[in-house]
């Protein structure tokens, strides 16, 4: 205990201040100089109080081996350097001691190092809970963190922002039982990017799961497939080149896939669906003047095959819609060309997405909390893990990054409101006033996307269910009318794009109307559900529904989204929350780059000034009357070893006096508040002085010399 305090207080002068609050002023000059040391002198890692801001090293650390989470397992979070492990044990022990539910939200923008970060918080909770060892408990353990290997494999790809990203927002529950130990889970998992299956952007690729199969696949596999293992052979994957990590990446894949418990059928049905995208990515259809036929049949063969379906209805599904008349008569009408390639390419995007959401449903059977008696086993509580796509800025901004980059502004707006919230409802409890500080709230961005009939989801909502023939420019019209006095609007009218508020002005491009309104012909559902594959059926339950029971509009996939974003936030609302704030240190990937622009503006954006400034404004520490002081009770001669006063807080009253700093302090019911850090840092000081003494005292001692 005393070196690991003695460690952290000798890094404040060499390392930078390990605390943003510790800052002299609070400036962004002084922010960005000490992340920057930070940073250089590898310390990827910074408090702001209990938040964890944290930089991609872009490189192998070794700071997260057994002795590190040694060091972190059951210390209180200033005790130790900042680290994930830090608020990774804060949220444990606050659902341990406390039974309160609790979550660690990770954001930053694309390839900050959210997903990495989230990796090692579990593996942390991981390594500190079932220490008999109880087979059921590691069992559970083990496949919570194989989930991720899977769930990388089927949600990430290559991005022209990192090289593993993740194109779909994970929340994941760990249960856990009355004696810490995890019991099972549950994961969430937000708008997959299935746009990417059938199109990438220049220098992107494909979902990795597809590379892997191609390429880590074997011979026998792909054989019985009908595939090739090159995939510049495929449309779908053209563009994206495979790797030596996708070959191991599909044996531990496949491994992972055992381990969790899915049989060999499920297994094979899975990369069986692949193959069917990838032979679908490739069919092409041709008009001889009177109607549309598909240009090759082997390939429908194999994708009945593939699909345990016949033939002949996989080439209709493809070639015609069955459509109900006003009447009320169903009648079959052929597609155009296009139409066709429209259909295929969206009959891909919809099986990727049924197996994603598949794969995570059978997940959450195999973990999901089993004869649970709260009665027996006590309270259930829960830590959330929340890692969710990033803030991204491309040169073609679609659909997707408007959902993404709304999903991060909730977030955001949730962060301001619980690190405030928490704020007034600490120094309520404690009886302390509380001092007000202003702060950007967002509110109004998130507003100008889900406000009912005034936001852009409404407005695209609107242009989707008109009937005839409403195009983006169409849409993009109505939203320059109707967001024209809106100041974080700006539209191609007024200046030449449309643009999308926020911190980073992102213009969006066309597609919108189509992606929203997420159309598939029932034909293919059907086809789907009509499979004597069980997996396939089992994917596309409203198969069984005919077109005259379909009338109704489905919900479109912004609303879906955004209902789906509002549901979370609620979630999370209710935990008490731990968060981790990453940063990218640059744009190539480099260990050794700290762009100063760059980084300044993720810091504007995340709103870290703003946190700063919150948690000094009141006070920057506070700490129990007892923790404080077994920690500087050496400082003073009426404490040291022990008090004789009637209350820890009566001996904290008199270290305070002692040492002169009382105006700068306040009393709680049961905490300690410090106002200024300057306080604190003098007694670290002092206390930092005082241990080499105490150390050859004791040595001393033990060696009989005193
Ligand atoms: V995205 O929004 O999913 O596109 P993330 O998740 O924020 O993004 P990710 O965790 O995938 O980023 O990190 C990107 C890359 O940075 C990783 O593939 C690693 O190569 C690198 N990285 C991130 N964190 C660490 C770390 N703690 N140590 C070493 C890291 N490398
Ligand atoms: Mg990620």
């Amino acid at each position: 205990f005393l070196f690991v305090g003695r460690k952290r207080n000798l890094e404040g002068l060499e390392f930078g201040k390990s605390d943003f609050v510790l800052l002299d002023e609070v400036t962004m000059e002084q922010f960005m100089e000490n992340l920057k040391l930070r940073f250089e002198k590898g310390r990827i890692y910074t408090f702001i109080g209990e938040v964890v801001v944290s930089v991609n090293p872009y490189r192998e650390m070794d700071i997260y081996g057994k002795e590190t989470i040694d060091a972190y397992r059951g210390r209180e979070l200033y005790e130790n350097p900042p680290h994930l492990y830090a608020v990774s044990d804060a949220a444990y022990k606050a659902m341990k001691r406390r039974a309160k539910d609790t979550c660690i939200v990770i954001s930053g923008e694309s390839g900050a190092g959210k997903t990495e970060a989230s990796k090692y918080i579990m593996q942390y909770i991981a390594a500190i809970t079932n220490p008999t060892q109880r087979a059921e408990v590691e069992s559970v353990k083990n496949v919570l963190l194989k989930s991720n290997c899977v769930l990388e494999a089927f949600g990430n790809a290559k991005t022209n922002r990192n090289d593993n990203s993740s194109r779909f927002g994970k929340y994941m529950d760990i249960n856990f039982n009355f004696n810490g130990d995890p019991t099972g889970g549950h994961i969430n998992n937000y708008l997959l990017e299935k746009s990417r299956v059938v199109h990438q952007q220049d220098g992107e690729r494909n979902f990795h799961s597809f590379y892997q199969l191609l390429r880590g696949g074997s011979n026998e596999m792909l054989e019985s497939f009908h595939l090739q293992s090159d995939p510049a052979v495929y449309t779908y994957t053209r563009e994206g080149a495979t790797t030596n990590n996708d070959r191991t990446s599909h044996k531990a894949v496949m491994s992972a896939l055992n381990v969790i418990g899915f049989s060999e059928e499920e297994i094979n049905s899975i990369y069986q669906i692949l193959a069917t995208i990838l032979l679908l990515g490739n069919m092409q259809f041709e008009c001889d003047g009177e109607s549309v036929q598909i240009v090759g049949l082997e390939a429908v063969n194999h994708i009945s095959e593939l699909t345990a379906t016949d033939p002949e209805s996989v080439s209709k599904s493809l070639l015609y819609r069955t459509v109900a008349t006003g009447g009320g008569e169903v009648i079959e009408k052929g597609h155009s060309e296009q139409d066709a390639c429209f259909g295929r390419d969206a009959f891909a995007k919809a099986l990727y997405e049924r197996l994603f959401g598949w794969i995570v449903s059978r997940i959450n059977t195999v973990i999901e909390v089993k004869d649970y008696n709260p009665m027996l086993h006590g309270k259930n509580t829960v830590i959330g893990v929340l890692d969710i796509y990033g803030f991204e800025i491309f040169d073609n901004n679609s659909f997707e990054q408007f959902c993404i980059n709304y999903c991060n502004e909730k977030l955001q707006q949730l962060f301001i409101e619980l690190i405030l919230r928490q704020e007034q409802g600490e120094y309520q409890r404690e009886g302390i006033t509380w001092q007000h500080i202003d702060y950007f709230n967002n509110q109004i961005i998130v507003d100008l996307v889900e406000q009912p009939h005034k936001g852009i989801i409404s407005i695209l909502d609107e242009a989707c269910l008109t009937v005839g023939n409403v195009t983006d420019t169409v849409c993009l019209d109505s939203m320059d009318t109707k967001l024209a006095q809106h100041p974080h609007y700006t539209s191609r009218k007024q200046q030449t794009d449309r643009k999308y508020g926020g911190e980073g002005d992102v213009t969006f491009m066309e597609g919108f109307l189509d992606k929203n309104k997420d159309m598939l012909f029932q034909d293919f559902k059907r086809l789907m559900y009509n499979s004597a594959n069980p997996v396939l059926k089992e994917m596309w339950p409203d198969g069984h529904l005919s077109i005259t029971e379909v009338t109704k509009r489905p919900l479109t996939a912004a609303t879906l989204f955004k209902n789906s974003i509002v549901a979370l936030v609620d979630k999370l609302a209710c935990k008490e929350p731990y968060y981790v704030r990453c940063i990218k240190p640059n744009e190539m990937k480099s260990p050794v780059l700290f762009d100063d622009a760059r980084c300044q503006h993720q810091v504007a954006y995340l709103g870290l000034m703003e946190n700063v400034m919150v948690r000094r404004a009141g006070f920057a520490y506070r700490q129990p009357y007892s923790r404080f002081l077994q920690r500087y009770k050496m400082t003073c001669e009426y404490t040291w070893p022990q008090h004789l006063m009637a209350s820890d807080r009566e001996a904290v009253e008199t270290i305070v006096t002692q040492h002169g700093f009382q105006d700068d302090v306040a009393y709680g019911h049961t905490k300690l508040f410090v106002r200024t850090p300057r306080s604190l840092f003098t007694l670290e000081q002092e206390r930092a002085a005082l241990i080499p003494i105490l150390v050859l005292f004791l040595q001393k001692v033990w060696r009989g010399a005193l």
